[in-house]
């Protein structure tokens, strides 16, 4: 892996929007990503492993909860340092953010907002600190996108609740402390739950053999007759509107965090056409390739725009759920495009591992399923827009 030399590209001088507090923020948490991702993300993906020693340094830099109160752990700042924080680890790789994504907006977040003051207690500061972390149990085998169609079952007997059924695909699901879990009742409302590791009957076995996101651990949750408090239940929402509130919050980060991905693509092609010799020029000379250029930047700057735009009414609590669905599969769309892109001006050295490009690309591919699919996104955009359901 090449020192990371990593420069971010401001076209329309997007700083100037930010507070001091803004840069100080992307700064120290661009250098924790040098210091600690950049050396060792290559290795982590090409062994397929999760680097657990980064928990502690990711909650350090305020990567888990950062928008949650000061006196549940977090580091109670704004929605735009939330997304810049996202934006920096998502620079470093795909798989890191998730990590951060799945325990600051699909954990912290409602048991923050969904959860009773002694669950808040209980679990945020634990979460906020890294000493517990945690995953979301949404998606299951047969229900990925229609996830208001899930089997996953709680069944009151009392002083407890039985719960069965199974998730897949989950992101941190195998080292997991605590796993927030949608289950429907016996009314078919959609409840949340908090298992934990240890109740007996809850496995998380890891799924293998990934191309992508390689430096994440994603894996199943497997309920068999799990017997879960009932304190554990989050009490103040339910019905599918909940986990979905938890996408809006996470879907933001990701929005973000793709401009971090699509950034180092174009950084590292920047400098890679700017260098490389061919017919005795540097390639960056050839037309074809300051086309791919101008366009990689031309898109960035316009992602940039239009989620600064969606941070500033994320801080006013006044983002819609289709404008996040607009801004998530717009950038996730232009960070792949652009990785794509990026390779080709690398020639045969953008598919080494010398680069970070072709990882980038790979770990795209999860980007624009997951939290929604590309497909997905366009539809809550066309229901919104016209009024009309395309999903049934
Ligand atoms: P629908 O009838 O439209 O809505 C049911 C209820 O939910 C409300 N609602 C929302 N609430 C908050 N935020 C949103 N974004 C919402 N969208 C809808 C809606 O108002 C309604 O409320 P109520 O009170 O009337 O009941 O639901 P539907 O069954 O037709 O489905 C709609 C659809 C397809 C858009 C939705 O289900 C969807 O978004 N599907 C995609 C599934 C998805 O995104 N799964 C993600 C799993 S988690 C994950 O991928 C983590 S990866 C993490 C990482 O590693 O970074
Ligand atoms: P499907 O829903 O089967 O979709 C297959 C295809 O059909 C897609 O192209 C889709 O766009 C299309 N399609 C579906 N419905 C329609 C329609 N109505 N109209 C047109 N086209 C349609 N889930 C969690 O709960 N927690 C996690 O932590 C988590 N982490 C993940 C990590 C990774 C690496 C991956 C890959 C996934 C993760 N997921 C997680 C699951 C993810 O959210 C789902 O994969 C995603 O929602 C899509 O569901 P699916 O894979 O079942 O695809």
């Amino acid at each position: 892996m090449k020192k990371d030399n990593f420069t971010s590209p401001d076209y329309f001088n997007m700083d100037d929007l930010l507070t001091d507090e803004h840069k100080l923020i992307r700064s120290a948490t661009r250098e924790w990503v040098k210091k600690n991702i950049s050396p060792i993300i290559e290795q982590s993906c090409q062994e397929a492993n999760f680097p657990m020693n980064i928990l502690p340094g990711l909650a350090e830099i305020g990567a888990f909860g950062p928008y949650i109160p000061s006196k549940y752990g977090g580091a109670e700042l704004d929605q735009i340092s939330y997304g810049i924080i996202m934006q920096e680890l998502e620079r470093g790789d795909s798989g890191i953010r998730s990590t951060a994504s799945v325990q600051s907006s699909l954990v912290m977040y409602p048991i923050f907002n969904y959860g009773s003051e002694a669950q808040r207690k209980k679990y945020l500061p634990k979460l906020a600190s890294g000493e517990l972390i945690g995953c979301f149990g949404l998606t299951e085998p047969d229900h990925g996108s229609n996830p208001g169609s899930m089997t996953t079952s709680i069944k009151d007997m009392g002083d407890y609740f039985l719960l069965n059924g199974s998730k897949m695909w989950i992101s941190n699901s195998p080292f997991a402390d605590i796993a927030i879990v949608w289950a429907k009742n016996e009314e078919e409302r959609i409840k949340g739950l908090i298992v934990e590791r240890g109740m007996p009957g809850f496995t998380t076995p890891e799924t293998h053999n990934k191309w992508s996101l390689r430096a994440s651990a994603t894996g199943e949750l497997v309920f068999n007759n799990v017997k879960v408090p009932k304190e554990n239940i989050l009490p103040n929402k339910d019905g599918l509107g909940a986990p979905l509130g938890c996408l809006d919050s996470a879907r933001y980060g990701i929005a973000w965090g793709a401009i971090g991905a699509a950034m180092d693509c174009y950084d590292t092609a920047l400098k890679y056409a700017k260098e490389r010799i061919q017919f005795g020029k540097p390639i960056a000379s050839f037309q074809l390739q300051q086309k791919k250029l101008a366009e990689m930047i031309t898109e960035i700057t316009k992602a940039q725009l239009l989620t600064f735009r969606l941070g500033q009414l994320k801080n006013k609590n006044n983002a819609s759920s289709a404008q996040i669905s607009m801004c998530k599969r717009n950038n996730v769309d232009m960070a792949l495009t652009i990785s794509r892109n990026a390779r080709q001006i690398l020639g045969g050295m953008g598919i080494t591992g010398e680069y970070s490009i072709m990882r980038h690309m790979m770990n795209l591919e999860s980007v624009i399923t997951y939290e929604g699919t590309h497909d997905i996104h366009l539809l809550i955009t066309g229901l919104d827009i016209t009024g009309h359901n395309a999903f049934k």
